[in-house]
């Protein structure tokens, strides 16, 4: 749309408001401008939200059915910005959340080091420090996009809330590792953490080196225990489950621990039955957030809004299709475009009242882009459960009703039920 016509457009829908206003009478009304009575909250030593906003909470899997190995996703549309305000970060464990008392915390490296090395918190945060945003995003994230038919209650939340990005402070590994000494021959690192599923994976020494961080800091505070609480691994643009949270030690060796973590879970099982293991890096993602899934709209103008991000570097475009892929338009990116984070894209647009089917893609500075849902189910058959990354479809109704507008797939049924997973609703382990 040009500018002119945009510009038409939100004049049109103004001018609309100030009739609506005068044909219901003044709009000062007295309440509005009425002082409040009585005092107001005293203050506070940690703060909360207005109750009036108690609603926007994690959405909770049934899908694992235990709260303790399962997921929580982040209700996308209804954040604004980019930072997931720490109370609202997805989570996925598979023992609960520990309580780590920081001052018995310790963080040991060791295996193929000059000197072994056992870290306080208080260590930890004598280092030079480093603050950086990067998304997470668990692997098993858009999994409901394996339902078929299609769940038609889909919300943006549930198809794509296993991601979620936050402002991280702690140490680059790499100094840690140059502290120990790596000795010549290591190539892997192997980082477990002290939650009750001793939860253990494989990282080669080369990530590690180059921008992997011991974070102690979220978003300005300290870790939840959810994230992992009092230090976690951050492991920009891979997959979530390998940044390990309640981080306890990290072995140097040459080889990797083909731990349960890594061989039992997080392995992609290909169209012809062989599987494909350390797949880590996440493939280019978009959300459409306004409008999307159990939502409701108006005719008239709307601004577009979503989410976007990649695990190889920057967003560089995002497109929205109104016809199911034939044409596109490009939406603005929010700027500062940081690589390895969230980016909001917005797009202004003039519903009709007309049914019809709205579609995002992100491009990465890679040259990467989403598939559609066929592409996706033809390269990996119905087997995989993990890096769904397919076009999201919302479809708005005549009446203003928004749900989920992928097309069902011929000839499929559910997928198979296989054990492991990351909080797909579609498991029933
Ligand atoms: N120690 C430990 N680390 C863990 C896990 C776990 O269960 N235990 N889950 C992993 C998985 S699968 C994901 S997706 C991310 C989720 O991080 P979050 O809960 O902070 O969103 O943590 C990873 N790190
Ligand atoms: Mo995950």
């Amino acid at each position: 749309m040009d500018r002119r016509k945009f510009f038409r457009l939100i004049g049109a829908g103004s001018l609309l408001g100030l009739l609506k206003a005068k044909a219901q009478g003044s709009p000062w009304r007295e309440e509005t401008f009425a002082p409040l009575r009585g005092l107001g909250t005293p203050l506070q030593e940690y703060g909360t939200r207005s109750p009036f906003e108690e609603e926007v909470i994690r959405y909770i899997s049934p899908g694992l059915r235990t709260r303790h190995s399962g997921a929580s996703f982040a209700p996308l549309e209804k954040l604004d910005g980019v930072l997931t305000p720490n109370g609202l970060f997805f989570e996925r464990h598979h023992a609960g959340a520990p309580q780590v008392d920081p001052e018995h915390y310790r963080l040991v490296i060791h295996g193929m080091v000059e000197r072994p090395l056992a870290f306080t918190l208080e260590d930890l945060k004598r280092f030079p420090s480093v603050t950086r945003t990067y998304f997470i995003e668990c692997a098993g994230n858009g999994q409901n996009g394996y339902r078929n038919p299609p769940d038609p209650e889909l919300t943006a939340t549930r198809s794509r809330g296993l991601a979620s990005n936050a402002s991280w402070t702690g140490v680059p590994l790499a100094l840690l590792l140059k502290e120990a000494g790596v000795k010549p021959g290591a190539r892997w690192l192997i980082p477990e953490g002290m939650d009750p599923a001793a939860y253990t994976r494989s990282l080669p020494l080369e990530k590690g080196m180059e921008d992997v961080l011991v974070a102690y800091g979220q978003n300005g505070e300290a870790l939840r225990p959810e994230q992992g609480y009092p230090v976690r691994l951050v492991v920009p643009g891979w997959e979530g489950s390998i940044q390990v949270k309640w981080l306890r030690r990290i072995l140097v060796t040459d080889l990797p621990a083909m731990a349960k973590d890594e061989t039992s879970e997080y392995t992609d099982l290909m169209a012809d039955g062989r599987v494909l293991a350390f797949t880590w890096i996440m493939e280019p993602q978009s959300i459409l957030t306004y409008p999307s899934g159990l939502q409701r709209i108006q005719p008239g103008f709307h601004e577009i809004r979503g989410l976007a991000w990649s695990g190889f570097g920057r967003v560089r475009r995002v497109e929205v299709s109104f016809d199911e892929g034939r044409s596109w338009r490009r939406a603005a990116l929010e700027g500062p475009v940081e690589p390895l984070a969230f980016v909001r894209f917005k797009l202004p647009w003039y519903w009709d009242g007309r049914e019809v089917v709205l579609w995002s893609r992100a491009w990465d500075e890679k040259g990467h882009t989403q598939p559609t849902r066929e592409e996706f189910f033809r390269r990996w058959g119905r087997n995989n459960r993990y890096h769904y990354n397919a076009i999201q479809a919302w479809r708005i109704l005549p009446d203003g009703r928004v749900v989920n507008g992928d097309r069902p797939l011929e000839g499929a049924s559910l997928p198979p039920a296989t054990a492991g997973g990351c909080g797909g609703e579609v498991l029933d382990v």
